[in-house]
């Protein structure tokens, strides 16, 4: 251990951070090569500033900052007069405009790499799932007959651009199309209908501004409609054209932990969210012709291996292994067998160049959205993608020979999943139709269905509520689907693999052993949150209950990001009862607190629930099941 971490008490409880195999084992490595992680950073942080936990501070101009003390002993308003609610409500308004923002934006590149193939300017791409792009585009009324699926292509961009850009107050085409008609009559009533995903992103930096909106339930239906944006039309076209780019996924075996990366392989990981770099660094780096070159270099070949959401992207269609979430990205590097870690955007740790000077890994960022200083910076276009991901797969390889070989540990754990479970894969698991799963949640061999999604925070043991929260749902008969880093954390911990049915209540199990599911499905990344939605519009519908009246719930029991804000918001508004396992910043303000926890469902069906206890959040979420099954008078 380092002189200095000794001095400053910064050694950490190893065995306390995290749940998961092998995670200890690196921090202590880290540790004694005198690294700081992420959790060492974390701790000298504290104590965090108390304003910025409670929501209450604001540096929304230069007359401030200014803070509020929630306690009425000091300044009560802000210099401009803004009050606690006022601040606290711009300031989730503007977590939520960055959060959509981040998927959008995701999906306007998904989209122009589409534009591209149509205009045949990406050689590297293709339409791969033709019958998702002829079942999107007739959703959206282009017509499909006899027409090829590049004419149909063309269409389907100019309409999808157009989400981004369209200047009347129509809802956005993607929600018209795909949203449930009752939700829709309810967002209406609220003036909350999402009318172009630029504007309201756009909106909510304009209402946050020095003296503008400073009506908490104004600046609260404002971050509504944006997340509806975001869900129902920024993430869900980054998810369809994924799959009609890439393939819609189907089921397939994996393998996840620090454990997949390979001892006398060059070690590549892909970080990040968006597939169109992953997809190609995978192909590229799979090929004969890398393979053999990583020979040249005294290697056995060329392993790729993913984190967070890029590798739920490429594990949910190609069963690339995944080597952790997002609090592993630091210590995958500290295994001393990564040449390269390659990344496209969001949640990439700036940290990771300080740590990979540590060691040989190259980190190399590719997006002229995203520089990190320290890093290589390659950067990917499209147009040329084939040929720039072999470059990148060349510089990792040649890199293998600067590994020292003494300093490498590679954590022995990994553990067999089964992922691919997008909505499509699940109607075909259950025999092409919804019935089974609706019969078995009417009489009651499932109780309910749970999505349990988000990311991963230092704040709290690592994965440990993700998996508390979803063995404690499944044992009470409740499937659980989800996506992201609690993915990667469940597939982690043996819950993705159809062995895990052992763990579910009778019902649950029966169900499972007959499909050989498993009872924890994986959706796919953040963005993939949509799928969800889309599952939830389809039980709505068969059922003909609106989604509030479900016995469904969402949960977020570890999560840190802005995209997260997104989501939950947009799950309550379409009608959700969603549990958040770490405090978001907003209990400066008890009226924004009681708006968002108990006002909200009056007028949209769902609402959050706060609970770090992920026990109580579990028995929390099942009472609120049991609850919506009997007023269904469904058997609970
Ligand atoms: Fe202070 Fe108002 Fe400016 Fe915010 S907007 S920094 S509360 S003066
Ligand atoms: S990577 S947004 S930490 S899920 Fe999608 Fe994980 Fe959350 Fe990032």
């Amino acid at each position: 251990m380092s002189k200095r971490y000794e001095y400053l008490r910064l050694k950490l409880p190893a065995k306390q951070v995290s749940i998961t195999p092998g995670v200890s084992e690196l921090i202590e490595k880290a540790e004694e090569e005198g690294i700081k992680l992420v959790w060492h950073r974390w701790l000298e942080q504290q104590p965090q500033c108390g304003f910025g936990l409670l929501g209450v501070c604001c540096r929304n101009c230069n007359m401030g900052p200014c803070r509020i003390d929630p306690f009425g002993y000091g300044p009560t308003r802000g210099t401009c007069g803004a009050t606690a609610d006022t601040i606290v409500a711009r300031n989730i308004l503007r977590m939520i405009a960055a959060g959509a923002a981040a998927h959008s934006d995701h999906a306007r590149d998904i989209n122009r790499v589409l534009r591209l193939v149509v205009e045949g300017k990406a050689p590297a791409y293709k339409i791969t799932d033709s019958e998702k792009l002829r079942t999107v585009a007739q959703a959206l009324g282009i017509p499909v007959k006899e027409r090829s699926d590049l004419e149909i292509a063309k269409d389907l961009v100019e309409v999808l651009e157009r989400e981004f850009g369209k200047q009347d107050e129509e809802p956005l085409s993607l929600v018209k199309a795909l949203a449930p008609k009752k939700r829709m009559k309810v967002w209406e009533k609220a003036g909350v209908m999402p009318r172009n995903i630029d504007r309201e992103i756009c909106e909510c930096m304009h209402r946050t501004h020095v003296g503008v909106d400073a009506d908490p339930v104004s600046l609260l239906l404002h971050g509504v409609r944006t997340a509806l944006a975001d869900g129902w039309s920024g993430s869900m076209m980054a998810t369809l054209l994924s799959d009609i780019l890439f393939g819609t996924p189907k089921p397939l075996k994996a393998v996840a932990n620090l454990g997949v990366l390979k001892e006398n392989m060059v070690n590549i990981i892909v970080h990040g969210h968006n597939p169109v770099l992953s997809m190609k660094i995978v192909e590229a780096a799979l090929s004969d012709e890398m393979q053999e070159y990583a020979k040249k270099f005294g290697a056995e070949g060329v392993n790729v291996a993913g984190m967070c959401c890029t590798g739920n992207e490429v594990l949910m269609r190609l069963g690339v292994p995944i080597a952790g979430n997002m609090l592993m990205q630091e210590l995958a590097i500290t295994t001393g067998a990564v040449e390269a870690m390659i990344v496209d955007y969001q949640c990439v740790m700036p940290a990771l160049a300080d740590v990979a000077g540590c060691y040989h890994t190259k980190l190399i960022t590719t997006e002229p959205k995203m520089h990190i200083p320290g890093a290589l910076h390659i950067e990917f276009e499209p147009e040329k993608a084939d040929e720039i991901a072999k470059k990148i797969v060349k510089v990792a390889i040649e890199n293998y020979p600067n590994r020292s070989k003494e300093r490498v540990h590679i954590p022995k754990y990994k553990m067999e999943l089964m992922a691919g479970f997008s909505v499509e894969a699940i109607l075909e698991a259950l025999g092409g139709t919804l019935d089974p799963l609706i019969n078995a949640l009417k009489d009651g061999t499932i109780k309910g269905i749970a999505g349990v999604v988000g990311c991963v925070n230092p704040k709290v043991k690592h994965n440990f509520s993700h998996v508390t929260i979803s063995k404690k749902l499944i044992e009470n008969d409740i499937l659980v689907v989800g996506t992201g880093c609690w993915a990667i954390a469940a597939g982690m911990h043996g819950l993705l693999s159809p062995e895990a049915a052992k763990y579910a209540g009778p019902g649950l199990r029966k169900i499972c052993e007959a499909l050989k599911i498993p009872p924890c499905l994986h959706m796919g990344s953040c963005v993939d949150c949509s799928r969800i939605l889309l599952a939830l519009k389809a039980i709505s519908e068969a059922l003909n209950v609106d989604i509030p009246d479900l016995p469904v719930a969402g949960s977020a029991p570890e999560w840190m990001s802005e995209k997260a804000v997104s989501i939950g918001t947009y799950f309550v508004a379409s009608g959700v009862f969603t549990h958040l396992g770490t405090i978001p910043p907003v209990l400066g303000s008890l009226k924004v607190t009681k708006l968002l926890t108990e006002d909200v469902e009056d007028v949209l069906g769902g609402k959050f629930y706060v609970e770090p206890d992920p026990e109580k959040a579990a028995e929390t979420i099942i009472s609120v099941i049991m609850e919506k099954r009997k007023k269904l008078h469904w058997p609970t």
